[in-house]
């Protein structure tokens, strides 16, 4: 388990122009057999550098080099390796070798989902195929001749375009691929089964005519207009936002039941978790269509951003998924609510990114080593990233930063560059220098802003001084300031615009001007010392910043506001985002008020249970509560966020050590006393909100939906049996999936009785037992329940008969469910929720590596945990870590918790 460094990067010692593959399919086995033109690489070898393959426990059947059969004492074989000693400057290798693809649980390489056989070969899986350098840098030419008996596998897929098709004897028959494009063997795919077709066309702005083809299963036709409606979207956004046009004339997208991650954007055949392309509204709910729409539009975007401009090496990986994150959030945002978009992007980063990067996993989103690369598709690689091109987007402006993504895409079209290549274009398009800024690359962790303000009354100034630190980790012991972009605005009654100039210093020795190119945003202070202090003169008294404007940089801001200067931005703010935010704050305040009071009274009365206090709620907050919930002006999808208390994890980040029972406890109180104070106005928003079509997924109906769902959760946590049966007949009379697995959830979470919820649990598996994405919100629900008895109860649902360790959605249906979703379960005092998890992951490990890796991520932060929970974790990572043959991926997590 040796890791991989950055700095120990070479070019490729052999290039491979072209690969011509043959795969013969068969239900017992598949032959593949691969013909590869090699030459080798004079820059950086010679005569005597021998030829290194990637495999990964291969069954080699032959071996031909330039028409020479070879025997096995002509190479070298070990799990990890091929490798011919001497080979000549230019010849041609074919090796054959045996797949069984039904016992490949792992999911990389080839394998079956359900009838269908389908291929995953990011990051590394193509070497569980063939021999072949699998890395990133090596762009080749492929062809790809499929054959299968045609009655049980109609349709064969690879990249590119069909160039050749036919029967065969015994019932077989055979298509033939060609990728008119070179591209990395990550990019690989091939398809085969019996599977439906929806085809659509796109006109480029070229005039050019693409067809477009989405391939499911049979009873899933009817669950495809979305996933094409996006793709059309998609493709008109990236003409129209960043001048790209689609490159072949064929664009397919296949559903997958048994996936690893979301979904894969192999050139022009992406394969796709079938969750992200299947919906209606009597199955899907309201988030499953955005994120189709989201995983759709990105798979699409990275065929500029990663297929054509691909990776010199996997430590780059950011420069594809940072990228193609950022272009898909603005796509979201472009098409429906930009705050809400920015709103929900932001509490994603904040509850999975931020942890992480304070946690045993942190690294710089261009990772300097890695042990299993599977490892580091990560938030910090995806979210942080993204949110670094933001920063240049902001820093640059929206033209400058066009200016420079056509450069880049100019520059290395065809070309697998780095993270610096991205960087030195932008400065070479803008004139601005960025060599503070690439710290952001290579320095890991959130940065913590402190502001302090100060106001002189008699020269009408304000003076706000920002403090930056972030906190030493394992990877650097010092950090260096970043250079931070902070929009702004400055919010009072008599200037609503909320804009102000500043003026003074923004140096720390107060002598110089404020950083400002003309070319650049307005209203962004440049953050770049330590500390540094920015005056704003002519300005009204009770004027407050309103700072960090759309969530200008990932940093945890630490302010000085008092809860009536939240209340006044909440309400005043122009800035949609900082409007949300401030009533987070508010929410953050008065939580820790609240824990503070629990925790005090326990110390004072050991016996007691937090379940027996109720410290009680002060009242601005409730005030503030009603006026943003009855804000008849605002759009409802925003009152719906701001009304949503911050989850338990997120309250957690405040804590060291955190304590799981007061957090719960808090928001618990919290969300009961709002029910009951303002149980007149929910009910009033429920019903005004309940008149949507269920069909309907326009911006307004979800808006509606989201609001009522939201305010149903606040009466359903009341503990009485009118606010239960109010949930029961919302779960009766709900005519779509949203309203339907939205009651059941809230259900899930009251304290109803349990005959009660039984029902409506038996009901909705007899409903729905036959369609696996309902089930596993039928499962999801039930993990998510804070009720007593919820362990035994996940428990049980693993050894339901439609529970499988075998794919990967129903593993994390439950599981992920438990180790990232519900703290209050999984922390249990006792430890069973911990061994139980990591029992499971050591099961799971055997069948698929890459999932089990990610569960024991649950563990990452056991050191910000009370002795007892720290010590019961701690005992749960060493029996997993001296598990005999434990995985790469598993071992790496578990490993770098412990040290
Ligand atoms: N680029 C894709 C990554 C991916 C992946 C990585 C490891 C193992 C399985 C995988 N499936 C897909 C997804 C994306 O970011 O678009
Ligand atoms: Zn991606």
């Amino acid at each position: 388990h040796t890791p991989k460094y950055l700095k120990d990067y070479r070019p490729p010692a052999y290039w491979i122009d072209k690969i011509d593959l043959q795969f013969d399919l068969a239900d017992d086995q598949t032959i593949v057999t691969s013909t590869m033109k090699i030459r080798r690489n004079n820059d950086v070898s010679d005569k005597l550098t021998p030829l290194v393959l990637d495999c990964r426990d291969l069954d080699i059947i032959s071996v031909v080099a330039d028409d020479m059969v070879l025997c096995s004492a002509d190479y070298e074989l070990t799990p990890e390796t091929f490798t011919l000693p001497r080979v000549p400057e230019l010849f041609v290798l074919e090796i054959k070798n045996r797949l069984v693809p039904h016992n490949n649980t792992a999911l990389e390489g080839l394998y079956r989902s359900g009838r269908t056989f389908c291929t995953q070969c990011e990051a590394q899986g193509f070497r569980r195929i063939t021999c072949f350098p699998d890395r990133p840098d090596v762009m080749t030419l492929f062809s790809c001749i499929i054959t299968a008996e045609k009655k049980k596998y109609p349709v064969l897929l690879s990249n590119g375009n069909p160039v050749a098709s036919g029967d065969l004897d015994n019932g077989r028959h055979y298509v033939k691929w060609e990728d008119p494009f070179k591209k990395p063997s990550y990019l690989f795919a091939l398809v085969a089964g019996d599977l439906s077709c929806i085809e659509d066309h796109f006109t480029t702005f070229s005039g050019k005519n693409i067809t477009l083809k989405i391939f499911v299963e049979h009873e899933n036709k009817d669950k495809c207009s979305h996933a094409m409606k996006s793709l059309k979207e998609s493709m008109a956004w990236d003409e129209e936002r960043f001048g790209r046009e689609y490159d072949l004339d064929l664009y397919q997208i296949v559903a997958v039941n048994d996936f690893n991650m979301g979904a894969m954007e192999n050139k022009g055949l992406n394969i796709f978790n079938s969750k992200y392309v299947l919906a209606k509204t009597e199955t899907a709910t309201d988030t499953d269509f955005m994120n189709i729409q989201r995983v759709i539009a990105h798979e699409y975007f990275h065929n500029w951003t990663g297929n054509r401009i691909t990776l010199k090496n996997w430590f780059q990986l950011s420069l594809k998924e940072g990228l193609t994150v950022f272009r898909d959030q603005e796509f979201s945002s472009d098409l429906n609510s930009r705050a809400v978009q920015r709103i929900s992007d932001v509490r994603k980063l904040r509850t999975f990114q931020f942890p992480e990067d304070a946690g045993s996993m942190a690294h710089p989103v261009r990772p300097e080593s890695y042990i299993e690369m599977n490892n580091f598709y990560t938030m910090t690689v995806y979210e942080k990233g993204s949110e670094v091109i933001r920063m240049m987007f902001e820093i640059l402006g929206r033209e400058l930063f066009r200016k420079g993504m056509d450069l880049y895409f100019a520059r290395f079209d065809g070309q697998a560059v780095t993270t610096e290549d991205f960087v030195q274009i932008m400065e070479e398009a803008s004139g601005i220098d960025l060599s503070q800024f690439r710290l952001w690359y290579s320095q890991s962790g959130t940065p913590r802003i402190k502001v302090k303000r100060e106001y002189d009354s008699a020269n009408r100034t304000l003076t706000i001084h920002l403090t930056q630190n972030t906190p030493p980790d394992h990877n650097q012991s010092e950090k260096k300031p970043l250079h931070i972009p902070v929009k702004y605005g400055l919010v009072s009654l008599s200037d609503s615009n909320g804009n102000s100039e500043p003026s003074g210093n923004s140096e720390p020795n107060g002598n110089s001007e404020p950083h400002r190119n003309p070319e650049q945003n307005d209203h962004i202070l440049h953050l770049k010392e330590q500390h540094q202090t920015f005056t704003f003169n002519d300005i009204a008294p009770e004027t407050r910043p309103s700072l960090f404007r759309e969530f200008s940089a990932p940093v945890i801001i630490e302010n000085d506001f008092s809860a009536e200067d939240l209340a006044f931005l909440m309400a005043n703010d122009t800035d949609e985002f900082n409007r949300w935010d401030a009533a987070q704050q508010l929410y953050f305040m008065e939580l820790k008020r609240i824990i503070g009071l629990l925790q005090d009274e326990k110390a004072s009365n050991p016996d007691k249970t937090y379940n027996d206090m109720a410290p009680p709620l002060s009242e601005h907050l409730v005030n503030a509560f009603r006026e943003s919930l009855c804000n008849t002006t605002l759009d409802r999808a925003l009152i719906a966020q701001t009304i949503t208390l911050p989850g338990e994890s997120e309250i957690a980040q405040q804590y060291d050590p955190i304590d799981v029972d007061a957090i719960h406890r808090a928001r618990q109180i919290m969300k009961q006393t709002i029910a009951e104070k303002l149980a007149t106005e929910l009910d009033d928003i429920i019903d005004l909100c309940s008149k949507a079509d269920p069909e309907d997924l326009s911006h307004e109906a979800m808006a509606d939906r989201s609001l009522k769902n939201i305010a149903l959760s606040y009466i359903g946590s009341l503990d009485s049996t009118s606010s239960h049966q109010i949930i029961h007949k919302h779960y009766i009379n709900a005519m779509n999936m949203t309203d339907k697995i939205g009651a059941l959830s809230i259900l899930c979470n009251s304290t109803c009785e349990e005959s009660t919820l039984n029902q409506a649990l038996a009901q909705f598996h007899l409903m729905w037992r036959e369609d696996p994405l309902v089930l596993d919100k039928w499962f999801t629900v039930q993990a998510s329940s804070t009720r007593p008895g919820t362990l035994e109860n996940i428990k049980a649902l693993t050894c339901h008969p439609d529970f499988s360790w075998r794919n990967p959605n129903r593993v994390r249906s439950v599981m992920s469910i438990l180790g990232t979703g519900n703290p209050y379960i999984f922390h249990r005092k006792d430890g069973n929720g911990y061994a139980f998890f990591a029992e499971k992951i050591i099961q799971l490990d055997k069948i698929n590596s890459q999932i089990a890796a990610r569960l024991a991520g649950a563990f990452n932060h056991w050191k910000k945990y009370d002795l007892q929970r720290r010590t019961l974790m701690q005992q749960q990572l060493e029996i997993m870590v001296n598990t005999p043959d434990l995985s790469r991926d598993v071992y790496e997590i578990v490993s770098k918790a412990l040290s």
